[in-house]
């Protein structure tokens, strides 16, 4: 039988890595996605109709519920939220009705519609904030530094109590970092790639930003897409860290852009302190050993080829001939 995804956030980079994913292995793929005055479907244009798409918000409990009994999904895939951290800090009431009581919503319609949905909740590294522990697990302790990370700890802890109260095959994937050529130009690793094309083409002369001493543990979005999809086909319902386990700079990140397109960052990027957050999360480093050993899933592509993958694909796009895979 032909089993049917629904997606909230496919318009975002992991929506549209997933909606390929799941498609390549046979799935109906449904998507939610917000109505808007421009067209937002750049990430999923090139699946042309394979997805089917529907407007929704996770601010609206009434299209989620009319969305499951519309499309009778098998598998949930709760990707939306207003995800920028920077952004929560300016708007700490939205970000906490969209990431953390959407995700309340949802589990809600799943309660009320069916309870055999298997519902997956995307996590947040950022989970961890002020580090407990180095590195990271499904054992150690949450400390929030942004309202972005105070919303998915609530997101976090409601898929379980869900799970837990209902029955309902309800899984939080903690993922670290992840980027791709589709990752939004705010995040500090897509910000990077498209400066460093932007200057190698001669279109920009400086590249301004906050925290270079901050360390994330940078993973490729591809590959993480695939432990979702391994998460929710797993025989219980469980929660589990997916990561690289090794930790880099931004510093680094921008050393190795840059070099990669034969310049030294030196030359071009400027810290600003207005870019510096009030609170920052500092490093973060993830275990995935669980994830390696009950799921049998591996990252893929390491940190030199996604840095490399990302400022080839905005050098290409920058001249016309990315096509956007
Ligand atoms: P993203 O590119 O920012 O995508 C977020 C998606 O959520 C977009 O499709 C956006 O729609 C949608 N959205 C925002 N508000 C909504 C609302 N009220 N109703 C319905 N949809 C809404 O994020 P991503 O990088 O793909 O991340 C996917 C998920 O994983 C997010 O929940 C994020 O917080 C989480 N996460 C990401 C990372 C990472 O490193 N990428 C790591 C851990 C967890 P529009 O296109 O209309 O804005
Ligand atoms: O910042 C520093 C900044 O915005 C990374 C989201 O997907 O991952 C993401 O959150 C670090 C921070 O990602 C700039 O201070 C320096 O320490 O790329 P980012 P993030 O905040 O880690 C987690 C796991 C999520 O769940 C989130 O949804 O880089 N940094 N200079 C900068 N960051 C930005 N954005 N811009 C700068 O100019």
């Amino acid at each position: 039988m032909t089993r049917t995804a629904l997606i909230t956030g496919i318009t975002g980079q992991d929506g549209a890595y997933l909606a390929s994913f799941l498609l390549d292995k046979g799935y109906r793929v449904h998507g939610i996605h917000r109505r808007s005055s421009t067209d937002n479907l750049e990430r999923v244009a090139h699946l042309g109709d394979r997805v089917q798409l529907h407007c929704g918000d996770l601010l609206d409990s009434h299209s989620l519920l009319r969305l499951l009994e519309q499309t009778t999904p098998h598998e949930v895939y709760n990707l939306a939220a207003q995800s920028f951290v920077p952004a929560s800090f300016d708007q700490p009431l939205l970000t906490s009705e969209v990431t953390a009581l959407g995700a309340l919503r949802l589990l809600e319609a799943i309660r009320q519609f069916d309870t055999s949905i298997r519902y997956y909740q995307a996590s947040s590294s950022e989970m961890f904030g002020r580090v407990q522990q180095e590195p990271q697990n499904e054992m150690t302790p949450f400390w929030p530094r942004s309202p972005y990370g105070v919303a998915k700890v609530y997101a976090h802890w409601i898929t379980i109590n869900y799970r837990e109260s209902y029955g309902i095959f309800a899984c939080n994937g903690i993922l670290f970092n992840h980027e791709s050529p589709w990752r939004g130009k705010e995040f500090v690793t897509r910000k990077i790639s498209d400066a460093v094309a932007r200057i190698k083409l001669g279109r920009q002369k400086t590249l301004r930003l906050g925290n270079l001493d901050a360390q994330r543990d940078w993973g490729f979005a591809g590959d993480y897409v695939q432990a979702m999809w391994r998460i929710l086909n797993h025989k219980t319902p469980d929660d589990f860290v997916i990561a690289t386990g090794v930790k880099h700079s931004v510093l680094e990140f921008a050393e190795l852009a840059f070099e990669h397109a034969d310049m030294d960052f030196r030359e071009f990027v400027e810290v600003d302190p207005g870019l510096l957050r009030p609170a920052d999360v500092h490093t973060l480093c993830g275990d995935a050993s669980k994830a390696r050993s009950e799921l049998k899933w591996e990252p893929k592509v390491d940190f030199r080829e996604l840095v490399g993958m990302m400022v080839e694909a905005d050098l290409a796009r920058l001249n016309g001939e990315w096509g956007g895979g």
